[in-house]
Parts: C-alpha cells; structure tokens; sequence
C-alpha cells in the first residue's frame, strides 16, 4: 500500500532553457555554452553556432510556452522546473545592464503558470554560462565570475520577487568535476587545482545568490542541486567498501557545503593528498555560512565503486560508475534502480534533515508515434509508465520512513533536446514534439498515453500507483 502523499506535494515536470527554448539569438539574447556545443556536453565545442546544433531551434518554447503550459495545467501541474537563461539576461555575462527583452520575457512565462496556480521553480544557471565568460575568464575557474552572477541573481531576484518563490542555484552542481565545460572551463584538461578552485566560486556563489536572496525576498525558499547516485560497492571487499566511501563523499562534499555552511572534515585529507590549495579570500568563510533551505537533486541511476581499476565503466549520466548485474538499463545504458531512489532520500535525509526535492527523473527513450484513433496521434509509452510509476512508489516508502519530501519533477515533462547527447530522439516527455535527429518536424504537440496517466496521479495525489 503507498502511503498518500502530503496534501501539498508539488507535483509537476522540469526542463532547462537551453534544451526547449531555441529562439537563441531573439530578442537579444548572447551566446552560451550550449549554442557551440551540437554534439551535446563532452563534444568539442564548434567556432560559431551550426545548424546541426539542434538546441539553437529546441522545440521553440519560447514562442510556444503559452501552449506548453497550458498542457502542464491540464495534467494538474503544480510546480513547473524551468531555467533562465543567463544570455537573455546579461547577454555577455560582463554587461553593465541587463536586457529588458530577456527580463520580459521570463515575467510572461511566470505569469502564465500563475494563471494555472502552477508554482514556477526556477534554475539560475543550469549548464548555459555566457559564451564570453567561458572564453575571456575560463568559466568559473576566474574568481571575477562570482562578481558577474551576483549581478545576474540580484538583476532576477529583483525582478521576479513576488513572482517566483522556489530558487535552484546551480544545476547538479556537482557536474563540473566530471564535465568541466558544464563550469564554462573551456581550457583542456585542467588540473584538479583548477578544477577545485572553480568549485570553491561556484559554492561561494551559491552560497551568496542565497543570501541575496533571502534578503530580497524573505518568503523564498533556496535549494541546492546535486546529481544524485546512489553508489554501490560491488564486492563485501572492505577495500570497495572503502572506494565507495570516497565516492560518495566526492559528491557529498557539495551538499555538505551547502547544508552546513562549511568544509567537511575529509575535504582536508583529499585536499592535501591531490596537491590542491583553494584560495579564499576574506569573508568566504562567512559567505558560506548562508546555507539553503531545502536539498534538490537528479536521480536516474545508481552506481557500483571497486577499487580494481581494471573493472568496466558503464555509461550514463555524467557520473559513469561500475555496471551492476542486478539492473537492467535504458535504451541509452543507464541502469535503472528505483529502489534507490528510496535509498538516497533517506541517506540524505539522514544526513542532513532538510526537506528533499527529487526535481529530476525519467526515462529517455526512443517513442513510434501511431495514430490514437481519434484523428489524432499518440505515444503508447508503457515502459515510461512503470519507470516513473516503479519510481513513485520508491518514494512513497521513503515517505513512509519518514523523509521529508517536498515534491517531485520529472525531467523533460516535454520532449526536449538531450543534454548529454543533443539528440531529440532521447525523449523524456508526457508530451511528443515532433521534431527529428536531423532537424525536420512540425514541431506539433501530442499528448503521450503517459500525458493522461500522471493526470490520474496527480489528480488522486498518488494513490492511482501501482505497488
Ligand atoms: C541531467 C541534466 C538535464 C537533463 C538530464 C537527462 O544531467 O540536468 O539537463 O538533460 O540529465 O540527460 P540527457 O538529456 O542527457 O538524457
């Protein structure tokens, strides 16, 4: 039997500018990251943006949004993940003033979920750093990055207070040490100085947009965000058991920071023994201790820790990790584990004891459109149902074991281009957009056979579940 969920569970769905929006260089937009990389995060990035770069035409939310949310509303959205785009803020990054284009069209957004009662939860910087920042000061590796985000948070905060009450800083913060472009390094190969360094900006960023906005508006709640993988030692060996501590601790460092407001004790030793030396400055350590008000992470898979170094890596997310024999994967090789979506709420939440946001989880597949009977077309996309189904009622146990969960957003509750692979056929949506690998498509909407499932969850808040 799955527990009911809280009265005011925010149900909804997430995506990122960069992935729906297109409309990349409209209204005075600059360029990003994003519009140079066509191949997807680990490609090499392209001198200027090319038309094979799928991103550049996303599937143009930014002229279909009203459409898109009105879809939302009609499934019982609650909350709607969404992110602002730097470039149509500050379009350089550096700029002395913000573009006013860029700003409105963010308060048009907000104000159609108003319409619906739908909650805006907004990502500040999710993997779309200005262009010119990434080449003039290598990302977040420059210390004058954290000048240029305090400009950009406080020109948002100012703008959208009373609009906006749900703030991600930084999407899965803890990317960057794996994908260092998803910082704005552009420089090869950096060193883990580097690297660490970059770290040390982006969480007294964080930390500071936090403060920042705390005080403009002192009814908004600030979360972090983290990939979470839960990781697994393959073998009782305690050498993997001990592999797996490290592990874990390279992406608890991040919500650790965040949730207490200081360096963990292990940080010294890993410091120490990879030669690296961050440097402060003065007030870093005050500035760190504006911590957040909730926990929000990703979750798609988990991960098994050896220390053989010989043993394969399988693909997935970002964080790679050790094939488990226990799970299956996904057409795109992540493993599949809803139990350990229960897993890393009540590790979490053990740990810390701040509510939990899951704000990213699904399935990317590959759909056949067919015809639905009714002169229209449709998905027929059980597989997705009993991914997020199998996954909801992980976290209804969690519930049950007490966690505090503040509620759930699937990722890409539309289809949207990949961020690890730019593809458009690695399809996360309750909603199909037509749209194809090669660019071609109408870009028409259709309601997946998913679409009318997640209504019926929202709308008996969970209880339509199947155990
Ligand atoms: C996360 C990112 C998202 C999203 C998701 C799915 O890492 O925050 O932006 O894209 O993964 O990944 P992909 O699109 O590569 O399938």
């Amino acid at each position: 039997m799955i527990k009911s969920f809280p009265k005011d569970f925010l149900w909804g769905g997430a995506v990122a500018a960069n992935q729906c929006e297109g409309a990349y260089n409209e209204d005075g937009k600059g360029l990003s990251i994003q519009d140079v990389t066509p191949k997807g995060m680990i490609a090499p990035m392209t001198e200027k943006p090319t038309e094979d770069n799928l991103k550049l035409v996303g599937i143009d939310f930014y002229h279909r949004y009203k459409e898109d949310i009105k879809l939302f509303a009609e499934m019982g959205f609650k909350v709607f993940r969404l992110s602002i785009a730097w470039t149509r803020i500050f379009p350089n990054g550096d700029d002395a003033f913000p573009n006013e284009a860029g700003l409105k069209f963010y308060d048009d957004v907000f104000d159609e979920c108003h319409k619906y009662g739908i909650e805006p939860l907004v990502t500040i910087s999710h993997y779309e750093t200005p262009l010119n920042l990434a080449k003039k000061y290598n990302g977040w590796a420059d210390r004058r990055t954290i000048g240029f985000f305090e400009n950009y948070v406080r020109t948002i905060f100012n703008r959208y207070k009373g609009k906006v009450k749900y703030w991600l800083t930084f999407n899965e913060i803890n990317s960057i040490i794996h994908i260092p472009l998803l910082g704005g390094i552009v420089k090869e190969n950096p060193t883990k100085q580097e690297l660490y360094q970059a770290v040390h900006h982006e969480l007294v960023a964080s930390a500071m947009a936090t403060k920042i906005a705390h005080e403009i508006m002192p009814e908004a709640k600030v979360g972090c965000m983290v990939i979470a993988v839960p990781i697994y030692p393959l073998t009782p060996n305690p050498d993997d058991m001990i592999a797996t501590l490290d592990a874990d601790r390279s992406n608890m460092l991040f919500t650790d920071v965040h949730v207490r407001g200081k360096y963990p004790a292990y940080a010294e030793r890993f410091f120490r023994e990879n030669g690296i030396e961050i440097k402060t400055e003065p007030g870093d350590e005050e500035i760190l201790k504006n911590t957040v008000d909730f926990i929000s992470f990703s979750y798609y898979m988990s991960a098994c820790q050896t220390s053989d170094p010989e043993k394969l890596k399988v693909k997935g997310n970002i964080m790679g990790g050790i094939k488990n024999p226990y799970l299956k994967e996904s057409q795109w090789g992540w493993q599949i584990d809803p139990k350990g979506l229960r897993y890393v709420l009540n590790t979490m939440y053990d740990r810390y004891e701040k509510p939990l946001f899951i704000v990213e989880n699904g399935l990317g597949a590959k759909d056949v459109l067919t015809d639905d009977g009714k002169g229209s077309k449709t998905v027929n996309d059980d597989y997705r149902i009993e991914y997020l189904n199998d996954h909801l009622v992980q976290i209804g146990e969690a519930l049950e074991d007490g966690v505090e969960i503040m509620g759930y957003t699937t990722w890409g509750c539309i289809d949207l281009v990949s961020a690890s692979t730019a593809q458009m056929s690695k399809r996360y949506g309750f909603i199909y957009v037509d749209r194809n690998d090669d660019g071609s498509g109408t870009l028409t909407r259709y309601k997946k056979k998913s679409f009318y499932w997640y209504k019926e969850v929202i709308k008996t808040n969970g209880k339509s579940l199947k155990d």
